[in-house]
C-alpha cells in the first residue's frame, strides 16, 4: 500500500483499428475510475513508432481517433486529464533516466518484445526493446498509484515496479536528505521512496478479449484478418457478420463457468457478453445455458452493437471537427506537464544533476 494521493494513470497506442478488447479491458475502465480517482488519460503516440513505420497523415488521424474514442466512452477532459505523449517531452526524458536503471536482463525477459520481435531480433528497432522503460516513465511521470489496464500488460507492470523499487533503493539516502520521501509499504516494511510502487488494476471478465477467429490469440490491432476483432467503428451489420462468423464449438453453452473450461472460444464470447453487460460470465450462463450458438451469437451481436454503436457515432461527430480534438489535447499537456516537469525536477536533483529545478 502507497500512502500517497492515489492516482490513476494510463495509455492506448494509436496504432489504428481500435477494438473491442482495448474497449472492453481498458477505456471502459478508464471510465468508471474517474468518479473515484484523479485520472490522468494518454494517448501513448512515442510508443506508436516503436514497432511499424507510420504514415505521417494516418498517424496524426488515429491519436485523434483513440482521443475521440476516450470522450465518447465518457471520459471527462475537463475533469480529468487527456492529452498525447509526444507533446510533454519529459516522458522522453524521464525515460531516459529509467533505461539507466533498468536491467539488460529484466528487459530481456519481457514477452512482448519477444513476440513482436519475432524470430530476427536483429532487425527490431531498439525503441521497441527499451519500450518498458519509457512506459514506466508514462505512470511514474505523474507518480500514478493505480494503471489499469489488460491482462497483456501485466509484466510491462511488474518491471514498472522493479524500476521504482531499484531508483527508491539507489537513491535512499539522498530522497531523504532533499526531504521527497513519501512513506510506502514494500513486503512487511514501510520504506520512504519517492516513486510509488504502481498496482495493475485488471480483472473482470474481459481482462484478456481473444481473437474471434482464435480463442488462443488475443484481440489484436495487427492481426492481419478483419474478422478477428470489432473495430470501435464497425456498424450493427459489421458487428453482426463478425459474430455470426466468430469461431465457436459444436456444443450448446453450458450452465456453470466451470463448463467454459477447454472450451476457449465459447469462454470469450461469454465473457465479451458478460463485459458488455456489465456482470460475469455466471451472470450471462444463468441466461443462456443449454443455448446453441445459433441462439447465443444473435444475442450478442444484437448487444455488441448496441453498446458500441453510439460511441462510434460520437467519435465520428467529434472526429469531424479535428481543431476541438487537437485543442482538447493541447489544453491536456499543458496540464499533464505541470506535473511531469516537476518529477522529472524532482527526479534530476535526486540524482545529482545541475540545475535541475531551473
Ligand atoms: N485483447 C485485449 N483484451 C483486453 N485488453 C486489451 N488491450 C489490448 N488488447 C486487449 C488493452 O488495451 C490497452 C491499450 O492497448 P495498446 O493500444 O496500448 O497496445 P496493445 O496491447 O499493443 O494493443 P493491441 O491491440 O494488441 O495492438 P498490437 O496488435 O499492436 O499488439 C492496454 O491496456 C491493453 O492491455
Amino acid at each position: 500500500m502507497n500512502i500517497i494521493p492515489e492516482r490513476v494513470f494510463s495509455g492506448v497506442q494509436p496504432t489504428g483499428n481500435l477494438h473491442l478488447g482495448n474497449y472492453l479491458g481498458a477505456i471502459k475502465r478508464f471510465v468508471e475510475l474517474q468518479d473515484s480517482h484523479d485520472c490522468i488519460y494518454c494517448v501513448v503516440d512515442l510508443h506508436a513508432i516503436t514497432n511499424v513505420l507510420q504514415d505521417p497523415v494516418e498517424l496524426a488521424a488515429n491519436i485523434r481517433e483513440v482521443t475521440a474514442a476516450f470522450i465518447a466512452s465518457g471520459i471527462d477532459p475537463e475533469k480529468h486529464i487527456v492529452f498525447n505523449q509526444s507533446q510533454v517531452k519529459e516522458h522522453a526524458e524521464l525515460a531516459w533516466l529509467f533505461s539507466c536503471v533498468a536491467r539488460m536482463g529484466w528487459m530481456n525477459r519481457m514477452t512482448q518484445f519477444k513476440e513482436k520481435a519475432g524470430k530476427d531480433r536483429e532487425k527490431a528497432s531498439v525503441g521497441l526493446f527499451t519500450y518498458p522503460a519509457l512506459m514506466a516513465a508514462d505512470i511514474l511521470a505523474y507518480r500514478a498509484t493505480h494503471v489499469p489496464v489488460g491482462e497483456d500488460q501485466k509484466q510491462h507492470l511488474e518491471l514498472t515496479r522493479d524500476i521504482a523499487q531499484k531508483f527508491n533503493h539507489d537513491y535512499s539516502d539522498r530522497i531523504e536528505s532533499l526531504g521527497l520521501g513519501v512513506p510506502m509499504q514494500v513486503g512487511d516494511e514501510t520504506v520512504n521512496g519517492y516513486f510509488p510502487l504502481t498496482e495493475p488494476l485488471i480483472g473482470g471478465p474481459a481482462a484478456r478479449v481473444m481473437s474471434l477467429r482464435d480463442g488462443s490469440k488475443k484481440m489484436s490491432k495487427s492481426d492481419p484478418s478483419d474478422l478477428s476483432r470489432i473495430v470501435m467503428t464497425d456498424d450493427a451489420d459489421t458487428i453482426g457478420k463478425k459474430i455470426r462468423k466468430a469461431k465457436s464449438d459444436a456444443d450448446a453453452l453450458p450452465s456453470e463457468v466451470e463448463g467454459l473450461e477447454g472450451r476457449p472460444e465459447a469462454d470469450n464470447l461469454v465473457g465479451i457478453f458478460a463485459a458488455l453487460m456489465e456482470t460475469n460470465k455466471a451472470g450471462v450462463l444463468k441466461d443462456f445455458g443449454g443455448a446453441e450458438f445459433s441462439k447465443f451469437k444473435p444475442a450478442l451481436a444484437e448487444l455488441a452493437a448496441e453498446r458500441v454503436g453510439p460511441i462510434a457515432s460520437e467519435m465520428r461527430r467529434l472526429q469531424s471537427d479535428p481543431s476541438e480534438i487537437d485543442s482538447i489535447l493541447k489544453k491536456g499537456s499543458d496540464r499533464a506537464r505541470d506535473i511531469a516537469a516537476q518529477t522529472l525536477a524532482d527526479a534530476k536533483e535526486i540524482i545529482g544533476f545541475i540545475g535541475a529545478r531551473g
